[in-house]
Formats: C-alpha cells, structure tokens, sequence
C-alpha cells in the first residue's frame, strides 16, 4: 500500500523526469509522444490515480489534489512547448521563404524585328522622307506581269525553267518585284514615284543564294526625269541608309527593261575604298543595278513614251543588311538561330 510520502516522492520524480523530457522535445511528435507517455490512459499518473481508492480515506482528496494538479501542470508545460516549438517551426518557414526584395527583377525574353525587316523599314523611310509612295502586289504572278510586260521575250535567259518557280497552271512565283511597278503603272498616271518592297523567288540554291529573298525596287515617271536625278537619289539613298556619304560609280550593263543600264558599284563600306577582304581588294561594292526606263514599257500601260521619261533601280535587301550589320553569311538571315536574332533587338 502507498503511504502519502511515497506517493508524493514518485509524483515528484515524474514530474521532474517529465519536466526534462518536456523541456529537451525538439518536435511536435515528440511532445505528443511524452504526452501520451506521461498522461495517457496508460501512463504513471492515470495509474497514481487510479490507487488513490486503496490509500486511507482521509488521504484520499489530497492525494487526489496533489496527483490532479501535477498532472495539470504537466499539461500545461505541454502545451506551452507546443506553442514555442510551432513559433520556432513559423520563424524558420519564414526564414526559408525569405524575399530579398532589393533583387534586381528577372528580364523577359522579348523579340524584336527581324534584320531584314528593321532594313525594309529603314529602306521604307528614307524613300517616304523624298517623297515616294510604297507599292506592294501578289507574290504569285502571271507570265505577263513578271516578264512580257517588262519587255523579257519569251526566249529571254531570265525566263528559263531553271529560274522560276512555275505552278502547273502556267503562273509563278515572281522573280522580281518589277510586276507591282507594272501594275502601279496600271493605275497611277506619271508623274510617279513609288518603291516596291517584297520577297522574291529564284530556283537557285547555294552559299551566295536562296531561293526566296528580297528586293527593293524604284520607279520615277516624270516629263523631265533624267539619269543625273536618278544618280542624285542614288547617293542620297545610300548616304542616309550607311549613315556616311558613300562614291558612286556606274558600269555600263544590260537589264531588259532598262536602257541605258548600269551597275553601281559604292566606296567599300569597311575599308572606304582602301582594299579589304569584303570588296576582295577593289575598294568597290557592287550594290545597285539601275537604267532608264525602256520606252517598250509604256506602251501596254498607255503612258506616252514622247512626252515622258522615267528611271528605275533595283537593290537586293540582304545583301544591304549583310552590309550594314556586318553579316558573312546570307543563311543565317533564314535560320531562325534566337542568337544571332537575338543580337538585333
Ligand atoms: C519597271 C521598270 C524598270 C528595276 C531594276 C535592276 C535594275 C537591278 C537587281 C539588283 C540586285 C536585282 O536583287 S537584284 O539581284 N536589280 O539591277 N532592277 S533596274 O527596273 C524596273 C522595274 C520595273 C516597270
């Protein structure tokens, strides 16, 4: 039988033992661990109450009380662990998840205009800025807008299988973009000044080549148009375009809507004229070609040849690109590499 001190003494060593235990718990399952351990139905002081009924019944309610209140204490120190170690669990989340707000935000990929596109665009502008219009037309064209018409017989070399894409039906993919020209002329009476921006299709395929690209060409139709304004708009054009005045020099040539034709040549945009890899020593880029407009070419549009003149040129837009942002390799234009586009934006 339990005499009071004994029961007292081994109350105080629970408590005292639970008390350690309780205060070392490094986690939540732990401590419920000891609670149910110490507190539980199978646990030290559910069994000290249990044999309070076999002490003496004048010890009874403060065996009862001493036993009760121990108890409540325990689960009091219980719960008030629980509530520093959840603190302490909150303040390290807290600490794991911490924002430095002071960090620089994270850039977003964005595009921008492909190199050949911010070349149109500029191109565009400076021939707006001198008051040309823009004409645009259909990249599928019949054989009378792409060739007939600008004065390209049937037996013409640029008429040849091995150039022009053709559809079964006899149309094709236009092979300049001298057709919008004819069929501005359709519609527009001189005096006419307009470029015509657009891709172009060719069936050839190699280093210098691919079989789509692009073209800029011009049309001045006016009563006193000559070869020196044309040589004028030239230079402008290309001054403004490589932002430095840039020699001109023209080669006599041949193009079958045009006469007198030439070819221009500008001072070598890298070395100026002192001979570099790029104008392979010559000091000379050959850029343009250009003419008078052939006098066959009004007929069909009914413009009168006697009492108007106009001239023409034509420049291929990559090679102006490669040009001016110092591209070697016309294929990289067409394959959709995001780091050398990226370079662009
Ligand atoms: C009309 C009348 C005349 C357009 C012209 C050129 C000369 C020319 C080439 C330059 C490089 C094509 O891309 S390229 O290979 N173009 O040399 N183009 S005159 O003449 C026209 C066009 C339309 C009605």
């Amino acid at each position: 039988m339990m005499s009071e001190n004994v029961a007292h003494s081994e109350l105080d060593a629970i408590v005292d033992k639970a008390t350690c235990q309780i205060e070392a718990a490094e986690a939540e399952a732990e401590l419920e661990a000891l609670r149910v351990a110490y507190l539980g139905k199978k646990g030290p002081i559910t069994a000290l109450l249990k044999s309070i009924g076999s002490l003496p019944a004048d010890e009874r309610p403060a065996a009862g009380k001493k036993i009760t209140s121990s108890r409540n204490l325990l689960e009091d120190k219980i719960k008030r662990k629980r509530v520093t170690l959840q603190q302490i669990e909150s303040a390290r989340r807290l600490e794991a998840q911490r924002i430095d707000v002071t960090l620089p935000g994270r850039r977003y990929f964005t595009g921008g205009p492909h190199p050949l596109a911010r070349t149109l665009a500029r191109m565009q502008e400076i021939f707006l800025s001198i008051g040309f219009d823009i004409a645009v037309g259909p990249e599928i064209e019949d054989d009378y807008h792409n060739f007939e018409a600008l004065n390209i017989p049937a037996n013409h070399p640029a008429r040849a299988m091995q150039d022009t894409f053709y559809f079964p039906d006899g149309r094709l993919l236009r092979t300049h973009t001298s057709p919008v020209q004819i069929r501005y002329m359709e519609k527009h009476k001189p005096p006419i000044r307009v470029v015509a921006p657009g891709r172009v299709y060719r069936c050839d395929s190699d280093i210098t080549h691919t079989p789509m690209f692009h073209q800029l060409e011009g049309l001045v139709i006016d009563e006193t148009t000559t070869f020196a304004d044309l040589k004028g708009v030239l230079e402008y054009f290309v001054a403004e375009f490589f932002e430095e005045p840039l020699n001109l020099r023209f080669r006599p040539s041949y193009f079958p809507f045009t006469e007198p034709s030439a070819e221009v040549d500008i001072s070598c945009v890298f070395c100026h004229g002192d001979g570099c890899n790029v104008c392979k020593r010559t000091g000379w880029l050959e850029v343009l070609g250009c003419g008078m407009v052939h006098p066959a070419l009004y007929k069909d549009v009914g413009i009168d040849s006697e009492r108007f003149i106009g001239y023409a040129f034509g420049l291929g837009v990559e090679r102006f690109t490669m040009l001016r942002y110092g591209v070697n390799d016309l294929r990289l234009f067409f394959r959709n590499d995001l780091d050398m586009l990226s370079q662009f934006r």
